[in-house]
């Protein structure tokens, strides 16, 4: 048989368990409810499910804070409910990649606890990063770096004699304290837990934060000078060190012990995709999330640039390139994109609701046609919207809380899904939902949009038929641009060519051939077709 990588083309869902599908009514998703819809999940298309944490935690940023690597949390089921999810979506021909969250532990994670309680002088200590504060007293924190959701990396504890002493270093919330990746007990301790998960089956991982984990040594102050913290440089000290790249290679070896065609894909935020195809050389991990086109407005020029650098810059190492609009950490996209350019990946604005859908849906039909491999974030096949009014009483997001400001706007794109127009949750499940379904919801339902021409769910479904059937969308054929007016993207790839008209006007382009579908009607008389404002076409020449 042919020995194609599945992953180099494939179409990976995000699912974020908690607002997924929820069996048990207690308004949280759980591993039964994803069990129970992987049959939609198969339907829409898709080749693998990547899963956010489900592992035990006290959820203080959303499962992003493990305590227990080896175990499920109950709010979400068991160990069983795990392999019977991973067992039943192999058998509709479904991959599973799990979320590894190796940058921090939970502060209830059995080794903080430990190292707390045994005090200064504990070796649990050194598997993480405990100092001294500075100052006549040790009241300053050790060094000038800052959390990402706002305030000091740093926390001092109060020791088990009652007293302040030493200060921990948490790069995300004070409940998230950053593991020392120096530490060999670490180093050990996270390839067991690969293991553990490859043994249940599982076909890959996303790694969390994977621009993090190794700091530069002695934790120098960065220096007052203002630096963009988010993004890696190789300069600052805490994110995109070279160390880093070791660890890969060393996971790479274990990940190839297993048969079968295993996944790592990295979340690394980097200034450039050029630093970002450091992460993905044949010896370390497999793919990495492209955050230059998920920042990227709905804007010709800039999508142009980004996808040809991308391209560019995977062709060295090897590896598939990959594209994705949303996720659980930004607004989404139907809403980015119906407001002004340049507010960036956090807004709190609705804008203008149709547009950013009629935007939303032709960026998906681009994104669909580029080379390598997409990334759906669960209820985009919807169309729904960034819900951008939840009140202060019933957000969760530490970041928002924390004083991350634009950061923090990350409940927004976790309100639960609309499965049925009615219910007392809309289908997500027999009670409540975490986060309030707005008003509406009920319409953008999986039911409300099942056999319905035109909705959004349908241009999902039949994008992802047409791009299996089509062989010139897999991994292999390459871009090559078409002329085209201003505004308009237009390329080929073997037969197939995609025009995505990003103008606010209709714009009259050649048929290149014959229709295959568009994000809107295009209308094609005597060889002229006439694409809609905001809308992309996929046609063949063949
Ligand atoms: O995110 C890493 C990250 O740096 C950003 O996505 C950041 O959290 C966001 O822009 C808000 O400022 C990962 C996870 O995807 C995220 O959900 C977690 O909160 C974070 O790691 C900590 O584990």
């Amino acid at each position: 048989a042919d020995r194609h990588d599945w992953w180099r083309d494939a179409v990976i869902y995000q699912v974020y368990p908690r607002s997924f599908a929820d069996s048990d009514g207690d308004g949280m998703g759980d591993l039964p409810g994803i069990r129970a819809r992987l049959p939609y999940l198969r339907d829409l298309g898709v080749d693998a499910v990547w899963l956010s944490p489900f592992y035990a935690s006290p959820q203080a940023d959303a499962g992003y804070d493990v305590a227990d690597y080896r175990a499920v949390d109950p709010m979400f089921g068991n160990l069983l409910d795990a392999d019977g999810l991973i067992r039943d979506a192999h058998e509709l021909g479904l991959r599973i990649i799990v979320d590894l969250v190796p940058n921090h532990s939970s502060d209830q994670h059995e080794w903080f606890k430990r190292a707390l309680a045994e005090g200064p002088g504990s070796p649990l200590r050194d598997r993480y990063h405990f100092r001294p504060g500075k100052g006549a007293n040790g009241e300053l924190p050790p060094n000038d770096w800052e959390s990402i959701f706002g305030g000091p990396a740093w926390t001092r504890v109060t020791e088990p004699d009652g007293t302040p002493g030493e200060w921990y270093l948490h790069l995300f919330a004070p409940e998230q304290p950053d593991f020392n990746w120096e530490h060999p007990a670490v180093n050990d301790e996270f390839r067991s837990i690969l293991r553990f998960w490859l043994d249940m089956g599982v076909d890959g991982f996303r790694i969390d934060v994977a621009h993090g984990m190794v700091k530069a040594a002695g934790l120098p102050d960065l220096g007052g000078s203002e630096q963009v913290k988010l993004l890696g440089d190789g300069v600052v000290p805490f994110f995109d060190q070279d160390g880093v790249h070791e660890i890969y290679r060393q996971w790479r070896r274990i990940l190839d012990e297993y048969s079968g065609d295993r996944v790592f894909v990295a979340e690394a935020w980097t200034p450039t995709v050029e630093r970002t195809a450091n992460y993905v050389r044949p010896d370390e991990l497999h793919q990495a999330f492209n955050f230059q086109y998920l920042s990227s407005y709905w804007d010709a020029t800039e999508l142009r640039g980004i996808i040809d650098r991308t391209l560019e810059a995977m062709k060295p190492v090897g590896a598939p390139a990959t594209w994705v609009l949303s996720n659980h950490d930004v607004t989404r996209h139907a809403t980015r994109f119906g407001n002004p350019a340049g507010m960036g990946t956090q807004i709190r604005e609705a804008g203008d609701r149709e547009l950013g859908l009629r935007r939303a849906r032709a960026a998906t039909l681009l994104m669909l046609a580029l080379p390598g491999s997409a990334y759906i974030y669960q209820g985009e096949e919807l169309g729904l919207p960034d819900v951008v009014d939840l009140s202060d009483e019933v957000r969760q997001d530490p970041a928002y809380f924390r004083g991350a400001g634009q950061d923090g706007f990350r409940d927004g794109c976790r309100v639960p899904i609309p499965w049925t127009r009615e219910g007392s949750s809309h289908g997500f499940g027999p009670g409540g939902s975490w986060l309030p379904q707005p008003e509406g919801w009920g319409e953008l339902s999986v039911e409300a949009q099942t056999g319905v021409p035109g909705s959004t769910l349908e241009l999902y479904r039949s994008a992802l038929a047409v791009r299996r059937a089509t062989p010139d969308l897999g991994a292999g054929e390459d871009v090559r641009w078409l002329p085209a007016p201003e505004g308009v993207l237009a390329f080929r790839r073997g037969a197939f060519v995609c025009v995505a008209n990003t103008t606010g006007e209709p714009v009259p382009f050649p048929a290149p051939g014959r229709l295959l579908m568009a994000s809107d009607e295009v209308a094609v008389t005597d060889g002229e077709a006439l694409v809609p404002a905001d809308t992309t076409a996929w046609w063949t020449t063949g």
